[in-house]
């Protein structure tokens, strides 16, 4: 046994929201899919660029009877980018603050949703036609006892079908779907999209608005890309809908980071409208779209919950009927009354309903004008504890020693 486990496991079950028991359960036995979305930020949502409409399909998902859209939902991420927000989505906390934990940490052992999904009868499986050992996703997806990683040799690629990094997404939501369609369900899959990645190129025929006319090439090709990836969304839905899925199914869709980094804050500027930005914009602009579309929930609406990747895992565990209680993770259930409304990001800057902090200063979020220090204290020290608490689960792979009473406990039973 560990003594820092015990600490770091009394801090995590006296942090936890209480569970909301009218959701709890209540889809249990459903499909879980998981959509990475690369690189999208939540500033393209509900928004046109000189005119044209960049996410028409996510953007009627917000609008949606069978989607919660989460808008004030924040990626975590450091170092280790697309690795690092499926780390924080498996684990509940946060990645390693000066690497990729994927990397570093490959061989320790996690308790991931993926694992617990497996205790609860799922076939667990993550899509991405990339090479298998890209991020040590191979090594890793062992730790984390995914049962299969369909990469780029589950699929064809055919002429045309690929651009920059590799396959496209139409033609990979097009062949994930037809697998999704013959395996034993219930499954739970995170599928890994590609398209939209630095440095945002696409084929004449696959641009379908224009490019924005700052003086960033990045930002500027930006929005065709993003327009091109929420077109691979919208067949992926209809191909579910199609091979018989789509029903009892929960799609949880998220951005996995940033694509546009602060090298271009110039044409960010332009684009916001804005003279310039400042620490406090560049900070909310860590905002990613995340959506939990439930098809037959009826119930669907917009949760401005102050929220982030770390609260997946409860989140989606719950509605599964799944309980985390004992389980060693710092996010809440984004159903909770009691969600704190509280974001640590993984390089020390917090964004609270109220507050962010960031740079050494705290902005009041009612007026984006700087103010005391006082009032973003609670958080920071909140962060600092779930930061350093994920550190050393990480460094001293402190949950070997929770697995070992996991699993005895359980043979008790
Ligand atoms: C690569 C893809 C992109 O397989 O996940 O990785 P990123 O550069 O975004 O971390
Ligand atoms: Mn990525």
């Amino acid at each position: 046994d560990s003594d820092e486990l015990i600490e770091i496991q009394n801090y995590a079950t006296a942090n936890k929201a209480s569970i909301n028991e009218d959701m709890f359960g209540k889809y249990e036995g459903r499909n879980v899919i998981f959509v990475s979305m690369e690189s999208l930020q939540s500033f393209v949502i509900n928004e046109e660029m000189n005119g044209h409409v960049v996410t028409p399909f996510l953007n009627s998902l917000t609008q949606d009877q069978d989607t919660y859209y989460f808008s004030d939902f924040y990626h975590q991420t450091g170092l280790g980018k697309t690795s690092d927000s499926e780390f924080i989505v498996e684990n509940g906390f946060l990645g390693s603050g000066n690497g990729a934990a994927f990397f570093t940490n490959g061989e320790n052992t996690y308790t991931s949703l993926s694992q617990r999904l497996g205790e609860n009868g799922y076939y667990t499986s993550v899509m991405h036609a990339n090479n298998k050992s890209f991020w040590n996703r191979d090594r890793m997806y062992q730790s984390l006892n995914i049962d299969h990683f369909y990469d780029v040799d589950a699929y064809t690629i055919g002429e045309g079908q690929s651009v920059s990094w590799g396959m496209k997404d139409i033609p990979f939501f097009e062949q994930s779907a037809q697998i999704l369609g013959q395996v034993e369900q219930p499954f739970a899959t995170r599928l890994i999209t590609l398209t939209n990645h630095h440095p945002f190129e696409l084929e004449e025929q696959d641009k379908l608005i224009p490019e924005y006319d700052s003086n960033s090439g990045t930002l500027n090709r930006y929005f065709q890309t993003v327009r091109y990836m929420d077109e691979s969304l919208k067949v992926f839905f209809e191909q579910l809908k199609a091979n018989g899925v789509y029903d009892n199914s929960i799609i949880v869709m998220y951005g996995d980071h940033y694509g546009i980094s602060e090298l271009h804050h110039k044409a960010m500027a332009q684009y916001l409208g804005k003279e310039q930005l400042t620490a406090y914009d560049h900070a909310l602009l860590q905002s990613v779209p995340m959506f939990i579309h439930i098809p037959g929930s009826n119930d669907g609406k917009e949760i401005a919950t102050t929220s982030g990747q770390m609260d997946l895992r409860p989140t989606i565990l719950h509605l599964l009927g799944i309980s985390t209680a004992s389980d060693v993770e710092f996010g809440n259930d984004l159903f909770s009354e009691e969600h704190p409304n509280f974001v640590p990001f993984r390089d020390g800057r917090v964004v609270t309903s109220d507050y962010v902090y960031t740079q050494d200063v705290c902005y009041d979020r009612a007026t984006g004008e700087e103010t005391t220090i006082d009032v973003c204290a609670p958080a920071m020290e909140r962060a600092a504890s779930v930061m350093h608490y994920s550190d050393q689960i990480i460094s001293m792979d402190l949950l070997r020693f929770f697995e070992q009473n996991y699993e005895t406990s359980h043979q008790k039973e």
